[in-house]
């Protein structure tokens, strides 16, 4: 029998900023680029408004809050997990919806990255006489937030990897045998993943090899991200599924000496096709930073080995998501997660921070960030 125990929450800022940052944290992957931001208002001991921002375009976070607490919002505290906005985007700034409402305080978690508003938020609401405490349970605001927070900033998509391989390493045996090779929670976890991002990637390899579909079938509807195939030849066939499927939209990343023709068709069936590099293989980098100006701001990574191996050696991947399965199979032709020239040194291997480790299920589940140059 356990000890009857149960931990009161306090009633306090941290209070009510932790339901701002839960409600912002489940909006993950429908707001686009945007980041995920959540408010609450609360007056004399009461909520009297909560919102969180929903999607691109539409009211930002403080403006659903501001919209059901009227009149109430008067003289309240307002907790907001992003410093609010200080310009005209696709919406007014928020920071003079607080003011005409006359709102006493605001509670922020993270200043905003985005270089027009970054501080101009806070110091206009503190010009207004509004009381500002910032920094509250910041990090769990930077945390949701780190694929914006690096798009908005640097223009390039924010990249997770995510794998699945047996303990040693393999994503298919010598006979390129693979499924399964993890269980049905690290799949359900992956399409949540894909509804997490803006886009999924994989090679022209894995494309030949299993005409994927590459869409989030989820236990509930789920948003489908845009399809990215590295494809240097431009070898895809016209009857892919990612071309005739039309469930969202199919980017092929090649190179300027590609088949005009081949582009054209491509094109015709309502795929787009982007050049970057004049030799044999993609210029990742200035592919990725295409996709950026197409308001990608966050990519799946599920490539191949050589995929996952290029993009690793060219500083490009964020982070990674490795699920191992408890099953070795053995097989030095058996293709790897992982395929670069190896390193010569133990002191040159590619390191990981801030590794997390759990299980799905019967599987294991590494999370970490590779120190990239
Ligand atoms: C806030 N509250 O809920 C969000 C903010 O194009 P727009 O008008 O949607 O503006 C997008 C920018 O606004 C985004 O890059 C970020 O700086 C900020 N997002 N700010 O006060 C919100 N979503
Ligand atoms: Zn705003």
């Amino acid at each position: 029998m356990g000890v009857f125990c149960v931990l009161l929450d306090v009633l306090n800022d941290e209070y009510y900023m932790s339901l701002a940052l839960d409600m912002a944290a489940k909006a993950a992957g429908q707001t686009g680029i945007n980041p995920v931001v959540g408010c609450v208002i609360v007056k004399e001991g009461r909520i009297v408004g909560i919102g969180t921002h929903l999607k691109r375009g539409e009211g930002h976070a403080e403006v659903h809050a501001l919209r059901m607490a009227g009149a109430e919002a008067e003289g309240a505290t307002a907790y907001v997990t992003l410093e609010p906005c200080s310009h005209h985007g696709k919406t007014p700034p928020c920071c003079e919806r607080l003011i005409d409402a006359k709102v006493a305080r605001v509670v922020v978690a993270a200043t905003d990255p985005n270089p027009v508003v970054s501080g101009r938020g806070l110091a206009r609401l503190r010009d207004n006489g509004i009381e500002v405490r910032e920094g509250l349970l910041a990090d769990r605001s930077h945390a949701m937030n780190e694929k914006f927070n690096k798009y908005i900033t640097t223009g390039m998509p924010f990249v997770t990897l995510k794998t699945a391989s047996t303990l040693d390493g393999k994503i298919a045996t010598v006979d390129n045998h693979s499924r399964w090779v993890t269980g049905a929670v690290a799949r359900e976890q992956t399409h949540t993943l894909r509804h997490q991002h803006n886009a999924i990637m994989v090679g022209i390899g894995t494309l030949t090899a299993d005409d994927p579909m590459l869409t989030t079938r989820a236990e509930v509807p789920a948003l489908h991200p845009a399809r990215v195939i590295v494809d240097s030849k431009l070898r895809i066939p016209l009857d892919a599924r990612v071309v005739t499927d039309k469930t969202a939209p199919t980017i092929v990343l090649t190179t300027d000496g590609a088949d005009a023709g081949k582009r054209q068709a491509l094109e015709a069936a309502g795929v787009a096709v982007v050049a970057a590099g004049d030799g044999p293989a993609v210029d990742l980098t200035a592919a990725l930073k295409e996709l950026g100006r197409r308001e990608i701001g966050s990519v799946l990574l599920e490539g191949g080995g050589k995929l996952n191996g290029a993009m690793l050696e060219a500083g490009l991947i964020d982070k990674m998501v490795l699920y191992y399965a408890p099953k070795l199979i053995g097989g030095d032709l058996a293709p790897s997660n992982f395929s670069f020239e190896g390193r010569k040194l133990m002191s040159e291997a590619i390191m990981l921070d801030r590794v997390q480790v759990e299980m799905a299920g019967e599987d294991i589940c590494v999370i970490g960030y590779p120190r990239n140059r």
